[in-house]
């Protein structure tokens, strides 16, 4: 089966950057995925992408050595097993919020007898390879998202639920239930992504995040952080033209500015 590199970098203890797939084309994923980056993660909890719109997206990504990864909406199984039938080498999980809810997206992630992923391998089988039922089990990454008080508080069992490979932070949902918002830097938000990083890397778990641009990316690669997303696509792309506006037509435009990585 092709090996996932991005655990291979992680093994090395490389930082990897990451990046966020929002718009549903497979040229401009094609594109970010050709740039260099260890992996392509297709968003389908706030992205505008389909289930279609994903296939040609990995399709597209298979022409590169990115790493194909999906954000799915929750950790409802039927979708994380088809996401992963569809070739994904790893699934990120918003809001895992208790033990249970992380037990659960681990055994959809899973085959028998670890886990009760369904037998059904479709793509994933042509882009992984013909042993991929072998080795599909150590390949593919479960990253849990820690993005909530109530995951803060249930930490310590989330992290050790068997299988977990990994967390990966969403700073902007964890700042709203701090009682902050979104792009927050607050002292709170600040403590509360250093406790759970300390907690995962003491654990030898693998860490993630997303970021709100490239400057917050080095501070968390800094920080020890193994994978940083320094923003979306679509945020990449209006500041890249906002920044042409401004500097070709001399006139600041404000109206549109990111938040928080988006
Ligand atoms: C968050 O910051 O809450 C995220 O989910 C990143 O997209
Ligand atoms: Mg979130």
């Amino acid at each position: 089966m092709r090996r996932n590199r991005l655990l291979e970098r992680f093994s090395a203890k490389e930082t990897m950057v990451n990046s966020w797939i929002s718009i549903p084309s497979s040229y401009c994923a094609e594109v970010i995925a050709h740039t260099g980056v260890d992996s392509v993660t297709v968003d389908m909890q706030h992205g505008m992408i389909g289930f279609s719109d994903l296939v040609h997206i990995f399709q597209a990504v298979s022409t590169s050595d990115a790493m194909p990864l999906v954000r799915v909406p929750s950790c409802e199984s039927s979708t994380v097993m088809k996401v992963l039938d569809a070739g994904a080498y790893g699934i990120i999980c918003p809001s895992v919020d208790t033990p249970e809810i992380c037990r659960e997206l681990v055994s959809a992630c899973r085959y028998p007898p670890i886990g009760t992923r369904s037998f059904g391998p479709t793509r994933g089988l042509t882009y992984g390879g013909a042993d991929y039922i072998h080795h599909a089990d150590d390949e593919i990454m479960i990253l849990a998202m820690i993005e909530s008080q109530q995951s803060i508080d249930n930490l310590n069992e989330i992290l050790d639920t068997p299988g977990l490979t990994g967390i990966y932070i969403g700073p902007n949902d964890l700042a709203y239930s701090l009682g902050d918002k979104p792009g927050s830097d607050s002292e709170r938000v600040e403590q509360a992504i250093l406790h759970i990083l300390q907690q995962a890397k003491c654990r030898g778990l693998f860490t993630g995040i997303f970021c709100s641009g490239l400057e917050n990316a080095q501070k968390r690669k800094r920080q020890g952080f193994d994978l940083v997303t320094p923003g979306n696509d679509a945020g990449a792309l209006r500041s890249a033209y906002q920044n042409f506006v401004a500097n070709i037509s001399n006139t600041s435009n404000n109206k549109s500015s990111g938040v928080g990585g988006y």
